[in-house]
């Protein structure tokens, strides 16, 4: 071969290499958004969750069986108490294993009634540990409640499986624990309030409220207080909700129920409470759930307290 035909071969060779290179770098900077150096972006941090719009207000019914997987026992008291009651967890239900009377039934795997041994002065607590693989968790949900629905006292529980990370049932569905029914009445304010510890921003109490709607027991109406905490100890936690108030009308010529106040009020049968903890992964303690007829005035004077200074 000649020494130019080499070097013209030589220089085909490099560039063919060169365009190479060039139209890989044009691709994966297509694919990436980057030029050539440029650092690869973090992600953007997830943003907040927007304000809940629905909460205290009128939500589309949801059939109160979605409701029953999630927890080993719904307690289920056909005839609904007059109020809240044992939300000290201090009084004992009779059956085949202990638990807090007008309660549900503690699994002891995810949902212990205990004494805290930190705080004697509380006596008996609910405590929900996430910290416990979602697979197992749900498996000993289905166990507690199947051997209640029998009438027999559930297994021992099995060995807990701390660590699971994302993998828990904090990561996942997260723990609950409700009480029974109790009445709801019509017009009626309320507020709810409790003692909790444990990691702020990871637990929250719910008070659900189920009425008839088209033939059908539904879920009507929910309120729900964040349990955000400074320190490490117990803090208590007060919210006025008003299960039965609708929204207000300035329309005087809406004949859709209107009251004096310009509200409209619809019926929600009977409330539960609902203790509920997820992320991040721990064991979250409650106390003394109380929930107390107010006027409308304390209900509006309530209302206007930002919730960080409740
Ligand atoms: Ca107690």
């Amino acid at each position: 071969m000649k020494t130019s035909e080499f070097k013209m071969q030589k220089w085909m060779v490099s560039s063919f290499i060169l365009h190479f290179s060039f139209c890989i770098t044009l691709c994966v900077s297509a694919v990436t958004g980057l030029s050539a150096g440029e650092e690869p972006k973090k992600p953007d941090p997830k943003p907040p969750d927007p304000p809940r719009k629905d909460v205290g207000q009128w939500k589309a019914p949801d059939k109160p069986k979605d409701d029953e997987h999630w927890y080993p026992e719904f307690p289920d008291n056909k005839v609904y108490n007059d109020t809240l009651i044992n939300g000290g967890f201090e009084e004992v239900g009779a059956g085949p294993v202990p638990y807090p009377k007008h309660w549900a039934h503690p699994d002891d795997y995810c949902i212990f009634w205990i004494k805290d041994a930190m705080s004697p002065e509380h006596g008996k607590v609910v405590v929900l540990d996430t910290d416990q693989a979602q697979g197992a968790a749900m498996k000993r949900q289905t166990q507690v409640r199947e051997a209640l629905a029998n009438g027999s006292a559930p297994p021992s529980p099995p060995a807990k499986t701390p660590g699971a990370g994302y993998g828990s049932i904090g990561g996942n569905n997260g723990v609950s624990f409700y009480s029974e029914r109790f009445a709801c009445k019509p017009k009626q304010a309320y507020k709810i309030n409790f003692d909790f510890k444990g990691p702020s921003g990871g637990a929250k109490v719910w008070v659900r409220g189920w009425g008839m709607f088209q033939g059908e027991e539904r879920r009507r109406w929910e309120t729900i207080v964040n349990c955000r905490v400074k320190g490490t100890g117990w803090a208590h936690f007060e919210q006025a909700f008003h299960p039965t108030r609708r929204r207000t009308s300035k329309d005087k010529n809406d004949p859709g129920g209107k009251d004096q106040d310009n509200a409209t009020y619809t019926e929600v049968a009977f409330l539960r409470v609902m203790l509920y903890a997820y992320w991040p992964n721990g064991q979250y303690y409650f106390d003394n759930v109380k929930v107390e007829e107010i006027s409308d005035d304390e209900y509006k004077r309530l209302k206007a307290i930002p919730a960080d200074e409740r």
